[in-house]
């Protein structure tokens, strides 16, 4: 079904007989794709795929799990430390599955949500605007595309002496249609720079405050996609996700003496963001090698379903944007909405039976989570240490 709608839109597209993807995009592409015996679709069921197409796609297993409500209180012993509202810093809460998340945690009365926005105004308005009650949030300023903002946002957060109990790094940028590339407030290529580098460093800047938490649960979370992991259909929609040996990111991603992409290639934005989300998901499971076993933190990431309707896809083409929710409700089957992906984003923070550390987590569709398989590059742990030490020198802390 996928295909028969990618062939009604405006993209060449050929497959051979035995599997093998020839993909020719034009420059008007509204969907490409490519489908290959690999690939597996988590998100289409197969009663809505023609045989030909089963044939293609080997559908590896799922381990569905009954997800109970978001629920802290722990057994008696674990009382005392359940007596106060956990705090968690959610990153661009301002819209999309931020802010429905942070709306989702809030309403259990059982959380303080710090919303990490580089627009206060916005971040308020939008608080206000979904019923957030005031005592549950505090918006603090943030803007990921200055590692300045983000050294500043550290302080003021440690100065405020609250406890910080969870931190969900979900901002994102994403822009498919831009010829040249944009840059942070330190020269990197925008979308790395503010996905993965700002991330990067607010993270390992916050992790001592998490390990101070006496909280039952602390959690790092970093929002993953689909769409980086080459294991699946979205992910073999060119282009492809592909680090390569990180030599464009080595040598400063800056687009002046290096090339503004990870692999050393020339910018192409959809490939930019991607690549962003492989870094979110290698550095999640970086973290967990180096630091659950000592700090009893769970890392995580979470692939929330395709929230087709969010900000994420303001730069791209208004037909796209027309198009892209249809085809995600009725095609690939992968659609949620804000409210549905912010539950998902909440039980990652608060349910007790998703606390085991390093895991990329989706749910399938009875919208019940599983641990999902990453793609091979996207759980290279060779790359992942390359990147932390790579990620690590850009940011100044290495
Ligand atoms: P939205 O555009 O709705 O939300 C993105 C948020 O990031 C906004 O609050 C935005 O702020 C904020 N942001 C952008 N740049 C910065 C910055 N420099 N500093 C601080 N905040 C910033 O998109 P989504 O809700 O869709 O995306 C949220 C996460 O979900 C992302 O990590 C995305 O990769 C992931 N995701 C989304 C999917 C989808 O289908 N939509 C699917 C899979 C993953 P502002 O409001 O000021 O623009
Ligand atoms: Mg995809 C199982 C099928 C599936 C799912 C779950 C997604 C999610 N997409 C699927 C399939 C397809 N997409 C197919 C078959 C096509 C070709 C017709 C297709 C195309 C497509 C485009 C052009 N899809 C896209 C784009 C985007 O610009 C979005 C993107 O890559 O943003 C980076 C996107 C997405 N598809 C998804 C999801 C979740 C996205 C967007 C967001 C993200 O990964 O964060």
């Amino acid at each position: 079904m996928a295909l028969q709608a990618a062939t009604l839109l405006p993209s060449a597209l050929s497959i051979h007989k035995e599997g093998k993807s020839n993909v020719a995009l034009k420059e008007t592409t509204v969907f490409g794709v490519s489908v290959s015996n690999y690939v597996k679709a988590d998100f289409i069921p197969s009663s809505k795929l023609s045989k030909n197409f089963k044939r293609r796609l080997a559908l590896g297993p799922v381990r569905a799990q009954t997800v109970s409500a978001p629920e802290i209180n722990q057994a008696s012993s674990e009382e005392k430390k359940t007596l106060r509202k956990g705090n968690v810093i959610i990153t661009g809460a301002s819209s999309g599955l931020g802010l429905a998340a942070a709306k989702a945690i809030a309403e259990t009365g059982k959380w303080h949500v710090i919303m990490a926005c580089r627009n206060f105004l916005k971040a308020e308005k939008a608080a206000k605007s979904v019923g957030i009650a005031k005592d549950n949030y505090t918006v603090m300023h943030l803007d990921l595309a200055s590692l300045e903002s983000v050294r500043q946002f550290a302080d003021s957060f440690k100065r405020s002496g609250r406890p910080l109990d969870v931190l969900v790094c979900n901002a994102a940028v994403y822009f498919p249609t831009a010829k040249e590339p944009t840059f942070t407030a330190e020269g990197f290529e925008l979308s790395v720079g503010t996905n993965h580098l700002g991330h990067f460093l607010l993270s390992r800047l916050l992790l001592d405050d998490l390990k101070q938490s006496d909280y039952p649960q602390k959690r790092l979370i970093i929002v993953g996609s689909i769409t980086g992991n080459t294991n699946t259909l979205a992910g073999n929609v060119p282009p492809k996700a592909n680090l390569g040996d990180l030599r464009g990111l080595t040598s400063g991603l800056n687009g002046r003496d290096s090339s503004p992409m990870i692999d050393g290639g020339e910018f192409d934005g959809a490939k930019a963001y991607k690549d962003s989300k492989v870094c979110n998901m290698l550095t999640m499971q970086e973290f967990h090698r180096r630091f659950h076993e000592e700090t009893g933190i769970t890392f995580a990431s979470l692939y929330p379903g395709c929230i087709a309707e969010t900000a994420l896809f303001r730069e791209h083409i208004p037909l796209f944007r027309l198009l892209f929710p249809p085809f995600q409700k009725y095609i690939t089957k992968g659609y949620v909405s804000e409210v549905e992906a912010g539950k998902r984003l909440a039980q990652v923070i608060s349910d007790p039976s998703l606390s085991k550390s390093g895991v990329y987590w989706s749910w399938n569709k009875n919208s019940s989570s599983f641990e999902n398989t990453l793609s091979k590059e996207a759980s290279n742990e060779e790359k992942a240490r390359k990147l932390w030490e790579v990620s690590g020198k850009l940011v100044g802390l290495a």
